[in-house]
């Protein structure tokens, strides 16, 4: 099997929710050295934007969103250790830089939050994980907490993102605003909107995060 046939059968057997079909075939890329990066974006991300369509022209539902989601996370699960091997080898940053994230209040939604956090730690930084559904108020207390550098929030619903507003409010509110700097994402979010919620950035994928968030705090120095 090559490359794309074997991220084809990858791509349908997360789209059907077969876990151990999507947890073999994960194996078998990285039996086959292909770079669990290029797996993860160009196989594990795409095949649920096929599971988000179907669900747009309600072929899937609710459960079926839900198993592939499950079989999605088998394949990941294998392919972590093998991308947590390949970003040790590279440099870390002189500062740790310490993170606050999460998904906004009123969203379920964590798979890509968690990729992000997961890219981030391996990228040697100090991440806090507030979950899912999380509050203005939880954010501020997290941040005061911890001292926090850098804010990331997920949000995958249009009626869930304007929450991204509330808590940068509050961030000014509280006198914050300035010592924090703010990434928002997930995949409704586009760069224009984060600029509309006064945001710093936006992040497009967990990789660009990572870079994004040096980016950010080399601006900020
Ligand atoms: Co959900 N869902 N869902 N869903 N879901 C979406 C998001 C829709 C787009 C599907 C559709 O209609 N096409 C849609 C939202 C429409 C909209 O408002 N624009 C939708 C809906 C409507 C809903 C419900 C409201 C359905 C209902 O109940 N009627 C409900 C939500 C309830 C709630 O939250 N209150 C719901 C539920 C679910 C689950 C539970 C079945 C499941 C979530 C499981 C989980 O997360 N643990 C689910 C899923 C899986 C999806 C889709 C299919 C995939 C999302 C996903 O995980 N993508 C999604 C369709 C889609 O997005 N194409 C669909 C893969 C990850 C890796 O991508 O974009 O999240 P990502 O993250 C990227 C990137 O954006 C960035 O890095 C990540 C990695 O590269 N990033 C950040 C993410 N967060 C960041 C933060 C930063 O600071 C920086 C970068």
């Amino acid at each position: 099997m090559d490359k794309s046939e074997l991220f084809k059968a990858l791509s349908e057997a997360i789209i059907k929710g077969d876990q151990n079909t999507a947890e073999e075939l994960a194996q078998k890329s990285i039996k086959n050295s292909i770079n669990p990066i290029e797996t993860l974006q160009n196989c594990l991300i795409p095949a649920m934007d096929i599971v988000g369509q179907k669900f747009e022209n309600q072929e899937f539902f609710l459960p079926e969103i839900l198993i592939a989601a499950r079989a999605m996370e088998h394949a990941l699960n294998v392919l972590k250790p093998e991308i947590e091997a390949r970003r040790k080898q590279e440099k870390s940053p002189e500062k740790e830089i310490t993170v606050v994230i999460g998904t906004v209040k009123g969203d379920i939604h964590d798979i890509g939050k968690n990729l992000v956090k997961f890219f981030m730690e391996g990228a040697g930084f100090k991440v806090f994980d507030l979950g899912k559904e999380v509050s203005a108020e939880t954010f501020i207390q997290a941040i005061k907490k911890r001292n926090a550098d850098i804010l990331c929030m997920s949000a995958l619903i249009s009626t869930t993102m304007p929450y991204f507003r509330t808590v940068i409010k509050k961030l000014e509110e509280e006198g914050l605003r300035d010592k924090i700097k703010v990434m928002v994402g997930g995949a409704p979010v586009t760069e224009e909107y984060a600029k509309k919620v006064k945001a710093d950035a936006y992040a497009e994928d967990a990789f660009k995060a990572v870079q994004i968030a040096r980016a950010l705090l080399e601006e900020g120095k």
